[in-house]
């Protein structure tokens, strides 16, 4: 890394964050986050494949809808478009390192302004990409997945995608477009599809069917393109609800999934899942991760946690153990994430001013699952947690169950099934006994 000095080092009176165990009173270290402790088989970093996120950690000033930033950045200082990209992008690799956070992500809009000058956008992107190539040589750290914004600019008000004006859609491919051939310059390993305005806000003025076969249309046109240029990674849906939009197409995984299998998608992409757009679709993360993971489509995590009286995309950091212990039993059984990593899709709120206060979210962050993922591990290991599951279902390992199973009885063989046994016993469900194993492992 370039050696830091007075005047190039953003974050002054921060060094290396580093792991000093549970014992440590030090508030800028790790205290479970080991990258290269073994856990179930694989080292930590491994595992948990970390990444920051460019828009909230370098771009997300603490504006809310009722006031300006409240974040000052010294790398947002100079008036050249170009001078500021590079500035943020060596603010963003500094912070990277010195965080340990072996992976990043970005929108194209995040790493540079874009005006509406197609070519010119291009042109900066290019360069920025070049810029980004040499950070990445110089620090090791790299791009866990790219995307591009297409929900803030005013022309994507009513969508990209699925806008009713074909112009409009142009315009969001020409950005794709670019996003793509910055992420494989990049070495990407995934690119992120998320549709913030991809829905509608009334049906009164919405042909729901045609916006659905564009966007289809769209991600297949996009995939071909990548995909004849050499992208080797996966394609990521991440679903939300609403927010932006009243209501989004990919609501939740199970709608994602539907549609993929509706339009012969589900080769090349998978899930990116969030955690408060799983609680705002009325679901607990658990839920989400739970059904990507039975249909083999569980690609990545974008770490965060809401509100609890909120109803809105608080993008807290995580900080819920058990939570996160719960999740971390879902990923693990699956056998990890394909291809994807833990972003950490969160803001230090509005008031965290010292620079400080992204080092102790990212570490809150990181400490959290990994500390979910020692835990995790026990439980699969040495708790009756998995044979408890299993003996629910043991009725259907042998005799008329597995028969059942096997598609081989009829619904009047179920029904003498029924008379010949009679009343069936109740069974416990164990609910509290699993909620206290859980925590007696944490
Ligand atoms: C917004 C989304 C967004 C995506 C990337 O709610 O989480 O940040 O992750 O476009
Ligand atoms: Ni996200
Ligand atoms: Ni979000």
């Amino acid at each position: 890394m370039t050696k830091l000095t007075a005047d190039n080092e953003y974050f002054k009176g921060i060094g290396q964050i580093s792991f000093e165990g549970q014992e440590t009173d030090n508030p800028l270290a790790f205290r479970w986050y080991n990258p290269e402790q073994v856990v179930a088989g694989k080292k930590m970093k491994e595992h948990l494949r970390f990444a920051g996120a460019y828009w909230h950690s370098f771009c997300g000033n603490g504006t809310d809808p009722f006031g300006g930033p409240t974040h000052i950045f010294p790398w947002d200082a100079k008036a050249d478009v170009l001078d500021r990209a590079k500035d943020k992008m060596d603010a963003a690799f500094e912070f990277l390192t010195k965080m340990n956070l072996p992976y990043y992500c970005f929108h194209d809009v995040d790493v540079v302004d874009y005006g509406n000058d197609i070519k010119e956008n291009e042109r900066r992107m290019q360069i920025m990409t070049d810029y980004a190539k040499a950070k990445q040589a110089e620090t090791g750290v790299k791009l866990l997945w790219g995307t591009a914004n297409l929900f803030s600019h005013r022309r994507y008000m009513n969508g990209a995608a699925t806008n009713p004006d074909f112009h409009v859609l142009s315009h969001g491919a020409a950005q794709v477009k670019a996003a793509l051939d910055a992420t494989i310059a990049l070495n990407g390993e995934n690119y992120v599809f998320w549709g913030g305005r991809e829905g509608y806000m009334s049906l009164l003025n919405t042909n729901m069917k045609r916006e659905q076969e564009h966007l289809a249309k769209f991600l297949h046109t996009a995939k071909d393109y990548a995909r004849k240029n050499g992208f080797k990674g996966t394609f990521f849906i991440e679903p939300k609800p609403c927010e932006p939009t009243k209501h989004q197409y990919d609501y939740d995984a199970a709608t994602v999934l539907g549609f993929l299998r509706q339009y012969d998608l589900l080769g090349d992409f998978k899930l990116n899942l969030e955690v408060n757009h799983a609680t705002l679709a009325g679901h607990t993360f658990q839920h989400e991760l739970q059904v990507a993971a039975d249909a083999g489509m569980l690609g990545s995590i974008d770490a965060n946690r809401g509100d609890e009286q909120n109803g809105w995309d608080t993008d807290q950091f995580p900080n819920n153990i058990n939570e996160v212990t719960e999740s971390m039993l879902i990923i693990l059984e699956a056998g990890g994430l394909q291809g994807g990593g833990i972003n950490f899709d969160a803001k230090i709120r509005r008031n965290s001013t010292d620079p400080a206060d992204l080092f102790h979210a990212h570490i809150g962050g990181m400490d959290i699952f990994a500390r979910a993922l020692i835990t995790a591990d026990r439980i699969l290991q040495h708790s009756e947690y998995k044979k408890i599951r299993a003996e629910r279902y043991a009725s259907y390992d042998s005799g008329k169950g597995k028969a059942f199973e096997e598609g081989s009885l009829s619904l009047e063989d179920l029904r003498d099934y029924a008379v010949a046994q009679g009343e069936p016993q109740t069974i416990s469900g164990k609910q509290e006994f699993l909620e206290n194993l859980i925590n007696r492992y944490i």
